[in-house]
């Protein structure tokens, strides 16, 4: 069994900060689960445009509120703590921070390494391993 704290997880390089969001990745590629589990803070009155064409994702909101747009077809749902979104079709999307941001927990299949970062058009690498 592997046991960690958000807090000490935060204190090393499992914390990726961008401008829009930062991110602790809890669980990673390397503890073999099959998906890797963040809790995510998206920055207040931060518009994100996310593509992940190589990994599904599943999001839940802890606190604070937020929006995702769906590109496709242009709609939008607000995002509070409680709602579950769940990117099955690979959603090309804007992820908005609210006033206050917004907390989630973020779980991603196949599992992140580590550093991902979105690339120009909102997409993190595919798993080349
Ligand atoms: C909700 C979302 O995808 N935010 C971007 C960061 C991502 N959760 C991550 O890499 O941890």
């Amino acid at each position: 069994m592997i046991v960690r704290t958000l807090e000490e997880c935060e204190k090393t390089d499992r914390r990726v900060v961008t401008e829009n969001w930062e991110s602790t990745r809890l669980s990673l590629k390397d503890d073999n689960m099959g998906f890797s589990f963040h809790i995510t803070t998206i920055y207040p009155n931060t518009e994100t445009h996310i593509h992940y064409k190589n990994h599904l994702e599943t999001v839940y909101c802890i606190e604070g509120e937020g929006e995702v747009e769906t590109i496709a077809d242009g709609r939008k749902y607000r995002i509070t703590p409680g709602t579950v979104y769940i990117l099955d079709q690979h959603d090309d999307h804007y992820l908005r921070g609210g006033p206050n941001g917004m907390k989630v927990a973020c779980a991603f299949n196949p599992p992140v390494s580590g550093r991902e970062v979105h690339d120009e058009n909102g997409v993190y690498p595919a798993d080349t391993d």
